[in-house]
């Protein structure tokens, strides 16, 4: 048995060093095909995003970094961003590209048949590298919506090669320093085939790519009952597992708050994290082993600053609840073949109430140990209400 105080000490300071980055969409207004709620106070810009996404930080300590879509996140000054980000007590993330939104991309963008079209796709990445550039951001995020609805509608060994050609037109467009992540989904907008549907096809095109493209695992792109913490240490012992999308569903890809549907799921994701002992933000590498932990989510009935804290605050308490696994205790079971013992160790650090834990954490940080009550206090949604008035509320899409 590990000593319990001295395994309290390790977790307050794994979580001290723990960071979460934030999606710049999650503070927009979102919402389903159905309808997009208009919220007052929402940011009507870019600029305005970053300021609630570092109230975010501000109460909870531990979500430096804001991830911006192109061309969601579309400025003219990307340095003024980033310097207004600074002055917020953030810095700019991930650059998500958007291969999404656009008629070209009707069959597809990056695996499209017409050249000229997978040259438009490819185009929009060096604006996405410039955006990096700028904003010294290092990571450029990829999810294609690429697919067929039908057997026979498109060749997909063609696509597969196509893409493998794009992807590496990109890959060579990135500095030194930059890397590349790919993320996967099953399905949707195609339904009956998609390029990159699983993990093993982002590898497979990272692999083909190089030491700097690493894997995005997008909590919300599985089927239902697909065992994530498998995937999790699969692509950890490869060493191209670059990034979360954190968020949680119930049917598809409902982007709901992270931790929410399965704080369960989203334990022992993270239990395989602190087991390969990857948690801590790494020295930047952008060949190495680092995981860039970040939240993928749309807020469309519940208040968006607040959402995300609940968020950060869910991977806290299963992060905490992680790093208080008995490692020893649990290794000793294993090895004795003592299915029931091993069990309850697990059971047991997922059992325990971890919020005094997470309370002394944030005043160990000179923080409120209540980052929602503290939050709401601060009267800073009915400050940007008052004032936000005016000019389009920015969205999901916007
Ligand atoms: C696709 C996705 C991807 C996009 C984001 C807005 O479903 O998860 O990460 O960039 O949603
Ligand atoms: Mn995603
Ligand atoms: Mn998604």
């Amino acid at each position: 048995m590990t000593d319990l105080a001295s395994t309290r000490e390790r977790a307050l300071a794994a979580l001290r060093e723990q960071t979460i980055e934030l999606p710049s969409w999650a503070f927009g207004n979102s919402g389903t095909r159905f309808k997009v709620f208009g919220t007052p106070g929402t940011p009507r810009d870019p600029f305005e995003k970053i300021s609630d996404a570092a109230q975010v930080h501000a109460f909870t300590g531990v979500a430096p970094r804001v991830s911006l879509h192109i061309p969601w996140d579309l400025v003219d000054d990307y340095e003024k961003l980033a310097a207004h980000a600074a002055d917020s007590g953030v810095a700019i993330g991930m650059i998500n590209s958007n291969l999404f939104q656009d008629d070209a991309y009707k069959f597809g963008s990056l695996t499209h048949p017409d050249a000229q079209v997978r040259a438009k796709a490819v185009a929009h990445h060096a604006q996405c590298v410039d955006v990096m550039r700028a904003t010294g951001s290092k990571e450029l995020k990829l999810w294609l919506p690429d697919g067929t609805n039908y057997p026979g509608q498109d060749d997909l060994r063609d696509r597969q090669e196509r893409l493998a050609d794009s992807l590496q037109q990109i890959y060579a467009l990135l500095d030194e320093d930059h890397r590349l992540v790919l993320e996967y989904k099953f399905f949707e907008p195609a339904f009956y085939h998609t390029d990159i549907p699983d993990w093993g096809t982002s590898l497979l095109h990272c692999l083909a790519l190089g030491e700097r493209a690493k894997v995005v695992l997008d909590t919300g792109h599985h089927a239902p009952g697909t065992n994530i913490e498998f995937i999790v240490v699969q692509l950890l012992r490869a060493g191209r597992l670059g990034a979360f999308d954190f968020n949680s569903r119930f049917y598809a890809d409902d982007d709901l708050m992270a931790g929410a549907a399965d704080p369960f799921q989203l334990f022992r994701i993270v239990y395989e994290i602190v087991r390969s002992n990857a948690l801590a933000p790494q020295p930047w590498d952008p060949a190495g082993s680092g995981v860039n932990f970040m939240l993928d989510q749309c807020h469309n009935v519940e208040e968006k600053i607040p959402g995300q804290i609940r968020s950060v605050t869910n991977i806290q308490q299963a992060t905490a609840k992680a790093l208080l696994v008995d490692r020893e205790a649990l290794t000793a079971a294993q090895r004795a073949g003592d299915v029931l013992g091993a069990n309850d160790v697990l059971m047991d650090a997922y059992s325990t109430d971890v919020r005094p834990l997470l309370a002394e954490l944030r005043e160990s940080m000179g923080l409120d140990p209540d980052p929602m009550a503290a939050f709401k206090a601060s009267g800073y949604a009915a400050r940007i209400a008052a004032e936000r008035v005016g000019g389009r509320q920015a969205g999901w899409g916007a």
